[in-house]
């Protein structure tokens, strides 16, 4: 088992290191609308992008992940379009103080839901390019072990919005 202790950059190497060996991805019935791209049995809804009240500095996105299918796996890491680079954050204590800090890759299995939400897991969004403005949408893409990747729109809200 991993420890806590390891950094999470190592324990993320370690975690992806793991063979996994996929099921050949299957095309079945003919996609008449433009599906949205990616796992199948992944249900992304409420993506939202809210930005900082300071113009550049990191943004958050928060969503409602749900999963219905045959191969688990972890959600690794994101990638938002018109942002630098994303990671995933979650809150814990340290230094008795409550703050952010990078999360392990989180495993997911048929039946998992996941709430990313304003002071719990969040996806930060860091070097924001000032081209996101509210009332806009912004292309996120989940990328998980094994490489599948999903991708889904987020509103884009202003810091002073509902979150
Ligand atoms: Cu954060």
């Amino acid at each position: 088992m991993l420890t806590r202790r390891r950094s999470p950059i190592l324990a993320a190497g370690l975690v992806l290191a793991t063979p996994l060996f996929l099921a050949a991805c299957s095309e079945e019935a003919p996609v008449v609308e433009e599906a949205e791209a990616g796992i199948a049995g992944v249900t992304i809804e409420n993506a939202r992008l809210v930005l900082a009240p300071v113009e550049g500095n990191p943004a958050a996105l928060y969503f409602d992940f749900a999963y219905e299918g045959d191969r688990a796996f972890n959600v690794d890491r994101f990638t938002i379009e018109g942002a630098e680079s994303a990671m995933m954050h979650q809150y814990g204590e340290y230094d008795f103080k409550v703050q952010m800090m990078e999360a392990l890759p989180i495993p997911v299995s048929s039946g998992t839901t996941l709430e990313f939400k304003p002071g719990d897991l969040h996806v930060m969004a860091m070097g924001v390019s000032p081209e996101l403005q509210p009332e806009g949408t912004t292309e996120v893409t989940m990328k998980v072990s094994g490489g599948d990747t999903h991708s889904f729109t987020a509103e884009i809200r202003a810091a002073g919005d509902e979150r």
